[in-house]
């Protein structure tokens, strides 16, 4: 069993994260974990912390030895800048933000200041994610298996990218490639200026501004997950990843709900022949049926709110005093649309490799890559 935990407070001193069950022999490149929290340090609205205090480079202080993993837990941390800028004494926050953990966080955990619920429920704390899904993503790359993400709306801005549906591996990861050279992650150069412009009105006006990405995932074998337990159907696991995300209200496979409104006859995917081997006409599936992977491209879609910290004054009641007071604004990103479809990556990498490892066995990657290589499906008669 693989598992991994992170602890820390975004203001604290320091983040850790624990990997548990990672198995043994793979020579971990660290620059490439640093490599993946830059990616989510990024994007444009993002607001000072990210972008100007945290420069995020995961230490691995376990787990390793001369860089190869061991099969004992890896424990990294990674430092918060931002934690020599605090105060001694903070005075207490009383009246909750909504849209926040704040008010739901002080009825389950009490306490007078609700800074111990928003410290802990910071979205700071999917940096741990993706030093864990970047370790993940280094074992799948094994295996041929490969994310990537791309934005497609900011706001009512919307991405003009081909229906999902419709897109082979070599498609998907051009799109990634293309949503990489900029800093809203969209592969559709025209909308870079309106997503930009977005984004500035949003911070103009006060505001904050939500969106959609794509997450996907390329190489697959077919059967990851299964249809016999509703806890092991990858789709719900996928859902429970993505849906963890801070700010997350909505996630689709494949199609999703554009598929509840077509007839059956149209939201297939045909199986035909191509050479010796199966092939499917399309993808309205998302890779997933019955709870499985079925080789073809994984297609997850995700809608992110816009971010609850806005800087007009927004009701709320002070809990100290019982009387009506504005939430305080405290400093926050204007978007991190981008930066989500990055923890996006990390969460189904992380998926992907606990159904890999239930498939192929866990201790050793040798063993992992030959029982891979052993499931390929024999040619068509
Ligand atoms: C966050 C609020 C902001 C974000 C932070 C998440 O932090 P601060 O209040 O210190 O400016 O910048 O995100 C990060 C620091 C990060 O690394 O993602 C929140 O309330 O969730």
């Amino acid at each position: 069993m693989i598992r991994f935990l992170t602890a820390g407070e975004s203001h604290g001193p320091e983040l850790t994260v624990i990997v548990d069950g990672f198995p043994a022999g793979l020579a971990l490149d660290g620059d490439r974990i640093d490599a993946e929290l830059r990616r989510r340090q990024g994007g444009y609205g993002r607001g000072a912390r990210s972008t100007k205090i945290e420069r995020d480079h995961a230490e691995i202080t376990g787990g390793i030895a001369k860089g190869v993993t061991t099969g004992a837990p890896i424990a990294l941390r990674i430092v918060n800048r931002d934690f020599a800028n605090q105060p001694a004494e903070p005075a207490p926050l009383t009246a909750p933000r909504p849209g926040h953990a704040d008010l739901a966080g002080n009825r389950k955990y009490g306490g007078d200041d609700l800074r111990a619920v928003r410290e802990r429920a910071s979205a700071r704390e999917t940096a741990g994610r993706v030093a864990a899904g970047a370790i993940a993503k280094q074992l799948l790359e094994q295996l041929g298996i490969e994310t990537g993400s791309f934005v497609t709306a900011i706001g009512d801005v919307d991405a003009g990218v081909p229906p999902l549906s419709t897109l082979r591996a070599p498609a998907l990861r051009g799109l990634a490639a293309a949503a990489e050279a900029n800093d809203v992650r969209t592969p559709d150069e025209s909308a870079v200026p309106r997503m930009r412009a977005a984004i500035d009105r949003a911070k103009e006006t006060l505001d904050t501004i939500g969106g959609v990405f794509v997450v996907f995932a390329t190489g697959l074998p077919a059967g990851l997950g299964s249809h016999v337990q509703w806890d092991r159907r990858l789709g719900g696991r996928i859902a429970l990843a993505i849906g963890s995300i801070h700010a997350i209200k909505g996630v689709e496979i494949g199609d999703g709900f554009a598929a509840a409104r077509l007839p059956g006859s149209r939201a297939q995917d045909a199986i035909t022949r191509d050479g010796a081997s199966l092939a499917r006409a399309s993808n309205h599936a998302g890779g997933l049926e019955g709870g499985m992977t079925n080789g073809e491209p994984l297609i997850v879609r995700a809608a992110m709110k816009p971010l609850s910290s806005v800087r007009s004054p927004v009701a709320s009641v002070d809990l100290a005093s019982g009387t009506a007071s504005d939430a305080p604004y405290v400093r926050s990103d204007v978007c991190a649309v981008p930066a989500a479809a990055v923890v996006g990556e990390a969460m189904v990498a992380w998926v992907l490799l606990e159904a890999v490892l239930e498939r192929y066995g866990g201790d050793r990657l040798d063993l992992i890559c030959a029982a891979r290589e052993r499931d390929r499906p024999a040619p068509l008669p």
